[in-house]
This record gives C-alpha cells, structure tokens and sequence, in this order.
C-alpha cells in the first residue's frame, strides 16, 4: 500500500504555547444576548448577568460584535463615536463592570475594531463632506470623477453599484468598500493613523484583552491594483500589533481577513503583524467535504495552508454573524455550495449564504457534532457563535443578515426568555417556526435534558481543553486507503492524539498507517476505552456514520 506522510500545519514545539493559542471563543451580540431593562434590545448588564452560562460551557474569550455609537445601519459596524457605548447597550460604566465579571470568570474579551470605515454620522465625515478645506476632509478618499481604482471588486454585490459614491454637498465622490453610508477612512493621512492608534489605545487602557480586526486587507488604495492586502496596509497593521506589544501580558489581534491561503499568510507577517486569524478558507471547505462524503477539500486547503510563524495561531469557526461566505473559494465549488446549501434564492446573500448552522445542515446533528469535533481537534482557536449550541434556527423574512443575528433562546417564557418587554417591541422577533421554535430549542430545555446538543457540546470542550496536545501541538495529515475517512495526528515530543473524521453518511472502514506508534494503545479521550495495540501493519479502524474519533496513542 502505498503510504505518504503528508501535510503538515506547524508550530514550533519547542515554544510554549502563549494565553491565546488554544482560545474556545464565543462570539456575542450583544443586542442579542439578554436585555436587563426590559426596553427590548439585549445590553451590556444583560451579558454581564449570563457570563456564568458562557463560563459553564467552556468558553475562555467572548468576541463582541462592535458596541459603539451608530447609526445602525450596518449593525453597529457603522460607527459614530470610537470612544463610547451606543446608548442602547449601556455605559462605558457597564462595560468596566462587564469586563470584571468576565476576568473573574476566567474569561478574556476581545472587541470588534473597526478600522476600515466609519458611519456617514461620524462627525469627521459630516464636517468632511462639506468640501476641501474643511476639517477632516482629508479623513476620506475624494475624487471627481468615479473612475480611480477600477480593479478593486464590489463586496456587498447585492447592493452596492460602484465603490464610489457621489456627496452633492462637495461635489465629489467618496469611496467606500461596503455600505454607501461606511465612507472608507483615509490612510494616507497620517492624522488618520494616529487616530485610530489612539483609539486602539483608548480600549487596550480601558482593559480588554484584544480585538477582532474587522475587513483588515483594505485599508489603503493604490491605482492599478486590487486594493486589498497592499504592502502600506500591513505596514499599517504592523503599528496596530507594537501599540498591543506594550502592554503586559501583550494583547491579542485576531484578523478578519476574508482570503485565500496566499494572501492570508502575511497577515502573521514575521510573528509582527497579527496573533491570530481567521481560517476563511477552511471554513467553506469543511461543508463541501461533509457533503461530498470526500476529504479532499479538506487536503487542499491544509495543503495551501502556510506553517505560522511562532507565536501565532488559527481561529477556526463554522458560522459567524455575517453569511457564509464564498468570496474566496474556485467558482465551480462556489456553484455546488450554493446549490447543496442554499437552494432558495432568497438564502442568498452577495457571494454567501445567509443561514444559522442548524438549518444550513438539515437539523442534521451527527454531521454538526462531527463538524465541531473539526474545529475542536483542528489546531488553533475554535470559534461557536451564540445560539448555535442550542440549535437555534434563523428567520428568512428578516433582511440582509438579520435572520442569523434574532435573539438568544434562554428559556420556554415570554420572548424566550430573553426579554420582558412587550414582543412587538423586541428589536427583532424569536424565532417561533414550528420546526426551530424557541419552546424546544432554549437553555433551560437543553439544560434538563442531559442528551440535548448543549451537553453534548460542553462535554466536547471539556476533553478538547483537558488535553494538553490540542494546545499548539503540530497537526500532521495521515494517509488512509478511504477518502471519506480524514485523519490527522496532533502530536508533540512523541506523544500523539489520533483523529478520525467519518466524512460519510455510511459506516466506513479505513486502514490507517500507525507503524511508528507500534507497540501504543489507541485510548479513546471521550469514553476511556481502550482498543488493541497498535502493530506493524495499518490499523483497521470501521467508523460509524458521521462519527469521529479522538485517540490518545498511549505508551503502556
Ligand atoms: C465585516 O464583513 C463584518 O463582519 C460585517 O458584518 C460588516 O458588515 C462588514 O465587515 C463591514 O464592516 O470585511 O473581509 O463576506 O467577510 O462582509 C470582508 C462576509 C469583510 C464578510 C464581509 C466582511
């Protein structure tokens, strides 16, 4: 048999692994989450009171979706004032207190930085539309004539026509990468630069422990290029990661760069730039290989997968608040993920799919649980978006991506629990169809019932933290003589954990190549079992439908 050692994500085993490396992240909304007054919107106070539930699922780092000022037309990533709380969610007060009870629970918190665009309501754009010569005018990319930086694509496809737009007040047009009221900022201009490093200094004295660094790769322009992922913007980054460096433990800077491989690797720079980065093109591919039955979108991928320098990590993630995204993957699987996942038109969104994990599955909970044994046994940090551990379902009806972003399912009581205003004043409804309504998909619920998802999952994590080796060990791909089988080690110093991931709806065989821990017993990590010596020859191993394996390869 014909038996390849293959593909292998690095780190170096010989550095400890820094606080942030192995992070169980839960993303929040914080207008989602819990509302603590009653006006129908969830607040800070609101989380703060529910840090214990995160805390008992495992979770290490909450990430919020951004808190500041806004108009709200892009749900708060359209910010109006950097250096507050929009009033809906509370005070900057409330945030202190959020950050202790969340330090007292172990538990960091990473903030959403914008640094890509403001709201049209920031006050810098509104002086700044007034023309030339005004303050802040130069705060924002001007140009007569729509036509500079034609190479650059249209992101938000669905709605927007050009990336420019024109301003009557200065008769000019104002370019912008996402929404027509998120004008671009203009890094050309030093004052720029030193504002928004005054502000990442603003939240890193304030005391949170890092940020999500929203639409990273296009903070410059320059003629005759894509306008992503430019040199000058690194340079850019760069200065964000030495004001983080400062301070002690240093901060944490988590890319939301929405790449492929090629041009995800620089965002690590030489170990200078960012910790941590999304894998976005992992992520599609993860439900491609699940559908295909077939683990070669997942060896490709890995196989573009640069090695990390030191000290730097994945975050791996299934769904977030935004749609599935599939910018960045080959047009033929963009077709097949459409046509599997998102059947109706109306699921679509620009080049994604606007839908929660459960439905995008079926309600399939063996091919969810096997996809979180992915993200769990992957190396880096895994990232669960809230509602997701109690199967909440999404609501098409809602715009834009809206539907994935309704309000969290605590309980089988008025507004799920979530709030005790009047439900026509919720800012968004429960979810109430009769196949994801909340009286069956809450905490409460899930708590009770001991097979629910949740207890599942909470069991889940805590294996994945207990074992040391799925903290910044080496991932190494192992060849198996069935596709639909995926198999990798993580391994450090000899020792090694055996994952197996049954990609099929059927029960399948693989032989897989252990030779080099003859002698090791296969030890199950979830059960305890233990399975016959491993010898020379490959290992049979007959794997249920949509089942995974974890394995300590244990010297006896
Ligand atoms: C990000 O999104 C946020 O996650 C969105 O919620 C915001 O609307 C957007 O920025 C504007 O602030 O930056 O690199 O394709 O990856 O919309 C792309 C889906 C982004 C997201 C994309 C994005």
């Amino acid at each position: 048999m014909d038996l390849q050692p293959l593909i292998s994500v690095r780190t170096n085993p010989a550095v400890k692994p820094p606080w942030y490396a192995d992070l169980v992240i839960y993303e929040v909304y914080v207008r989602a989450f819990r509302d603590s007054n009653g006006d129908g919107i969830g607040d800070l106070p609101g989380l703060a009171d529910r840090i214990g539930y995160i805390r008992d699922l495992g979770i290490t780092a909450i990430w919020l979706l951004p808190i500041f000022p806004s108009p709200l037309r892009d749900d708060g990533y359209d910010i109006s004032d950097f250096r507050d709380v929009h009033p809906d969610l509370g005070t900057l007060d409330d945030f202190r207190k959020l950050l202790d009870r969340a330090h007292a629970a172990g538990i960091r918190v990473i903030t959403d930085l914008v640094v890509n665009h403001t709201s049209d309501q920031h006050p810098w754009f509104r002086s700044a539309r007034n023309g030339p010569g005004h303050p802040f005018h130069d705060y924002y990319v001007w140009s007569p004539t729509p036509d500079r930086f034609a190479g650059t694509r249209i992101i938000f496809s669905d709605t927007e026509r050009s990336n420019w737009t024109w301003e009557p007040q200065c008769r000019l047009h104002y370019w912008h990468r996402f929404y027509a009221h998120q004008p671009d900022l203009n890094y050309d201009n030093p004052e720029v630069r030193r504002e928004m490093l005054e502000i990442v200094r603003f939240w890193l004295d304030l005391g949170v422990d890092g940020f999500r660094v929203d639409a990273a790769p296009y903070l410059f322009e320059r003629e005759g290029t894509t306008c992503e992922n430019l040199p000058e913007t690194h340079a850019f980054l760069k200065e964000i990661r030495k004001v983080a460096d400062t301070y002690s433990p240093p901060r944490v800077l988590l890319a939301e760069a929405n790449q492929p491989p090629a041009h995800l690797a620089p965002y690590f720079g030489s170990g200078d730039e960012f910790h941590l980065a999304f894998h976005f093109p992992l992520m599609p591919a993860m439900f491609l290989a699940i559908h295909r039955e077939d683990s070669k979108p997942l060896l490709e991928v890995l196989q573009a997968t640069p090695s990390l320098p030191d000290g730097c990590q994945w975050a791996m993630f299934l769904r977030n608040h935004d749609e599935l995204t599939l910018e960045s993957i080959a047009e033929a699987d963009r077709a097949y993920m459409f046509d599997t996942y998102a059947g109706a038109k109306e699921m679509r969104l620009n080049l994604g799919i606007r839908r929660r994990l459960w439905p995008l599955m079926q309600g399939g909970r063996r091919q969810i649980e096997l996809l979180y044994g992915l993200i769990l046994s992957l190396p880096g940090c895994a990232l669960l978006y809230y509602g997701d551990e109690i199967g909440m379902g999404d609501d098409l009806r809602l715009g834009d991506r809206n539907g994935v972003r309704t309000p969290m399912q605590w309980s089988t009581g008025l507004n799920a629990g979530f709030s005790e205003a009047a439900p026509e004043r919720l800012y968004a409804p429960v979810i109430s169809d009769p196949e994801y309504h909340y009286a069956g998909r809450n905490v409460d619920s899930h708590e009770r019932t001991p097979t629910s998802f949740l207890n599942w999952l909470r069991r889940m994590i805590k294996v994945h933290r207990a074992d040391p080796l799925f903290r910044g060990s080496k991932m190494r791909v192992l060849y198996t003589d069935n596709p639909k089988v995926f198999a990798f080690v993580r391994e450090r110093e000899g020792q090694a954990v055996l994952c197996l991931n049954n990609l099929s709806r059927y029960i399948q065989p693989a032989r897989v190549d252990l030779h080099e821990w003859r002698g090791r017993v296969p030890v199950d990590l979830i059960g305890g079992a233990a399975l016959p010596s491993v010898g020379n020859d490959p290992v049979l191993f007959t794997i249920a439908p949509h089942y995974f394996y974890w394995f300590r390869l244990e010297q006896r």
